[in-house]
């Protein structure tokens, strides 16, 4: 394979420090956005002197108060996390088009032979640092290397406002002293069995023999290997167009009340619907997911006669599968989820559509740019409304 520079970029803290900009009091602070304490939400970002105090990702809210009392809680605002997301990956866009997006706060540039257009790739990773922070207000953290795997771990080595790049051939001499669980792709689970065997850094981990990792793990053995040992010869891939929309909710306390379900469901569909809109697209098909208090997990779905993207249809059959779901299980319900596949453009389907479903496609509109003005809680239909404190 030709050699290649790879960046990976990613936001510090990037939640809280959206809350930061928002709200600069909260600079300097140990600062949490995630579940209510008291609540069974979980951590899901800390600032880094919450960090200080052992407060991560994922960890329970509960967990959190205890071991750092003085640490200030807020519930975020997914709306604005997404525009700040949209805004970075904007700024990215103008340095290279070969742009993969990882997550809401992480993105892979490929940036081979882009030496000559800012001096050097340094100074090129400078000039996104600096973007980013003058034109948003966060600090992004950059990993430089031959591959997409020692970028992000670079990048996350660097952290806080890193930058740091691994030079051509050393990215297995770089990896080698890291714990295992540094690595992307090891979960608490394969650190466990690899522990067991005796593996904690990554260097050991390079260092068994391939068909041994094989054997234990099948084709992730070999990736496991490779990315181990610095090899990864994935490429920078811009993003395929969305083949599904969908949203979910967990409940804070386990139901099967209708009003809470049909609210929910409501407000999950409108929020479809208008992703669906966003993109100038119709659906053809819509499912549901039900997941109960055992943690059985079911989907329905239905293919419509039309392509939609009225609110109003989505719920209808999202609320039909539900109550069918409803009829043959009685255990209460977890968590609710609603999404849309078979998406096209309209193509001719607006024409056919009936009145009815016209006078609703033109709420449905009006309704979209009141909330991305306002937000998308700014306005609430009948049945969200007896729910408007959950959403
Ligand atoms: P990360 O980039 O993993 O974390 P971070 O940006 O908060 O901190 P840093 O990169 O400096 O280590 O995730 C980006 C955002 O995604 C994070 O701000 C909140 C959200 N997130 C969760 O909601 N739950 C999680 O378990 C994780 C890891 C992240
Ligand atoms: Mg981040």
């Amino acid at each position: 394979m030709a050699q290649r520079t790879v960046m990976h970029i990613d936001l510090d803290a990037f939640f809280v420090s959206v809350e930061q900009v928002d709200n600069p009091e909260l600079k300097g602070k140990p600062v949490v956005v995630g579940g209510k304490p008291g609540s069974r939400g979980v951590v899901a970002t800390a600032s880094y002197e919450a960090r200080a105090f052992g407060l991560h990702s994922g960890m329970p809210t509960a967990t959190a108060v205890r071991l750092c009392p003085q640490a200030i809680f807020i519930q975020g605002n997914y709306h604005r996390y997404i525009e700040v997301s949209k805004k970075f990956m904007a700024i990215l866009a103008d340095f290279s088009f070969f742009l993969e997006p990882g997550g809401l706060d992480e993105a892979y540039l490929d940036v081979t032979g882009f030496e000559s257009l800012h001096g050097s790739i340094h100074q090129m990773a400078l000039k996104i640092k600096s973007r980013v922070k003058d034109e948003l207000g966060v600090i992004a953290s950059i990993g430089i290397a031959s591959c997409k795997v020692v970028a992000k771990v670079a990048s996350d080595e660097s952290k806080p406002d890193g930058l740091l790049e691994v030079p051509l051939g050393e990215e297995a001499a770089f990896l080698a002293p890291l714990a295992i669980r540094k690595l992307p792709g090891i979960g608490k689970k394969t650190e466990q069995v690899l522990t067991g065997l005796g593996i904690r850094t990554i260097g050991q981990l390079a260092r068994m023999p391939q068909l041994a990792l094989k054997s234990r793990f099948g084709v992730f053995g070999e990736w496991l290997y490779n990315h181990a040992n610095g090899i990864d010869n994935s490429p920078v891939t811009p993003p395929a167009e969305a083949k599904s929309i969908s949203r979910e909710t967990t409940f804070e306390q386990d139901t099967r009340d209708n009003v809470i379900l049909s609210g929910t469901m409501r407000n999950l569909a409108e929020r479809v619907g208008a992703d669906l809109r966003k993109q100038g697209k119709q659906a053809k098909c819509v499912s549901i997911k039900v997941r109960y208090t055992d943690f059985t997990t079911i989907t329905r779905q239905r293919t419509m006669p039309q392509m939609t993207d009225l609110d109003q249809t989505i719920f209808q059959i999202g609320k039909d599968l539900l109550q069918l779901a409803m009829t043959k299980e009685r255990q209460a319900i977890r968590l609710i989820g609603i999404g849309v596949s078979s998406l096209s453009e309209p193509g001719q389907q607006l024409f056919l559509m009936n009145s009815t479903e016209q006078r609703l496609e033109k709420l449905n509109r009006a309704v979209d740019r009141i909330r991305d003005k306002y937000g998308f809680s700014s306005i609430q239909t009948g049945r969200t409304m007896k729910l408007r404190n959950l959403f």
